[in-house]
């Protein structure tokens, strides 16, 4: 508890009747009235740059011709990740804000350039009720391709517990066999927010995850928190064995996802300083920075131009600007609903398509680590797959400035 610092913003009534109104609510994370100083101005489609702020470690598993070693360096990849997911924002000070919650249609768009070529993002807010984000990144030098889709159940007791819903997909070019790719089904851990009490919220993650491959090997990541194994918060120890085969561990991984992790051959239990064949610390392993257009050049409703008056407002501290802003959107997307059924129609996504029969990934591999073939489509609006056509359309179409103008007005009442 003394890593926590109480947030003297929070010390007020207004935390205390936050505290209050989260020991009641529905399960929707989006209808949690926070007090200002909590509310980020952060939409949730940026989240999905978490997944490959380390462009050279995303990409690193072509380079592999082994399938188990190349099945650890994915492992390892998405070990990195979780600092970015769940600690970036907060780690040293627990101060864990609440997100935008996106508008459907919302998206965000960047690239990361560094030794690892161009790793291009694309995220989308594919669903409003219930809320998700579908998300592609693809490396180009190597071919790696990740793509997911996530929403949040949250529910109550003693604190926030949020379970996840939806997993991702990721495609490794397999270097020993030309054009043949491996394919890995990844789950995402459940979580829970610590230091509420304080006012200083951070996220601990709980359970565990999978990451299971086309090539016959499963990574098992069990979370522990503090106090189990190590007695450290964000601990975790990893397995990468045989799929069905849970006891002929081959890897293992161990150490805390906010900060080091060791890598060592064989099961837990044999690790020594011999079979030590590796390391990761994030502080000698800084990030790269994901580019974005400026405001001026992004589509209307790129997150950052979409939000950029709530973000004033809330940079401010001026509720009453930030609610009007809010309210503008809301009311015109609502709009946009009215119109589109009345015209019988959906809202067209950008850059994603929705399954009507599970893939290969979901169909094959789903059963090995728990996933519901229907890749939990009721909860999410679809079993969402980045659809590479749509996004090439998209491509070659330069708005013009009318466009601009009609798409603001009519789907952000801008
Ligand atoms: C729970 C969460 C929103 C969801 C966030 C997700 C699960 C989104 C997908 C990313 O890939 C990973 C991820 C990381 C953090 C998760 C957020 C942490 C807090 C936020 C709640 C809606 C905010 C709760 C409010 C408060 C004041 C307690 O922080």
């Amino acid at each position: 508890m003394s890593e926590v610092t109480p947030n003297a913003q929070a010390t007020g009534s207004s935390w205390a009747a936050f505290l209050k109104s989260i020991a009641s609510f529905n399960g929707d994370l989006s209808s949690l009235t926070a007090p200002p100083f909590i509310l980020s101005s952060t939409s949730l489609t940026e989240f999905s740059s978490y997944w490959a702020e380390h462009p050279s470690v995303f990409a690193a598993p072509a380079k592999e011709p082994d399938p188990a070693k190349r099945a650890l360096l994915v492992l390892k990849w998405f070990l990195t990740t979780l600092k970015q997911q769940y600690a970036s924002r907060s780690e040293q000070y627990g101060n864990e804000k609440k997100p935008l919650n996106p508008f459907l249609g919302e998206i965000f768009l960047g690239k990361w350039e560094d030794d690892a070529g161009t790793t291009e993002l694309i995220s989308e807010q594919v669903n409003h009720h219930p809320p998700a984000t579908a998300y592609s990144i693809i490396n180009e030098t190597s071919g790696v391709h990740l793509q997911g889709y996530n929403a949040q159940k949250a529910s109550f007791s003693k604190t926030i517990n949020i379970k996840q819903i939806g997993h991702a997909v990721l495609t490794v070019p397999d270097p020993s066999k030309p054009g043949e790719k491996d394919t890995y089904l990844i789950t995402l851990p459940s979580l829970h927010v610590e230091g509420l009490i304080f006012g200083a919220p951070f996220i601990e993650l709980d359970g565990a995850s999978y990451i299971t491959t086309s090539t016959g090997f499963t990574a098992k990541i069990d979370y522990s928190g503090k106090g189990w194994i190590s007695g450290k918060k964000n601990s975790f120890t990893a397995t990468l064995y045989p799929t069905g085969k849970e006891k002929d561990v081959l890897y293992n991984c161990s150490g805390q996802w906010t900060k080091a992790f060791e890598i060592h051959s064989g099961p837990v239990k044999s690790n020594s300083p011999k079979n030590l064949i590796g390391s990761w610390d994030p502080t000698d392993n800084p990030t790269t920075e994901l580019k974005i257009a400026p405001l001026e050049k992004q589509h209307p409703l790129e997150s950052r131009r979409a939000w950029a008056n709530v973000a004033t407002g809330i940079a401010k501290g001026d509720m009453d600007y930030v609610g009007k802003e809010k309210s503008k959107i809301e009311q015109a997307q609502r709009a946009m609903r009215k119109k589109e059924q009345s015209e019988g129609r959906e809202w067209e996504r950008r850059y994603f398509t929705a399954l009507t029969e599970p893939d290969l990934p979901l169909g094959a591999l789903g059963p090995n680590v728990g996933l519901s073939t229907s890749g939990d489509a009721d909860k999410t609006g679809g079993l969402w797959r980045f659809d590479a056509a749509k996004a090439e359309k998209v491509k070659s179409h330069e708005l013009s400035e009318e466009e601009r103008i009609q798409i603001a007005q009519e789907l952000l009442g801008q």
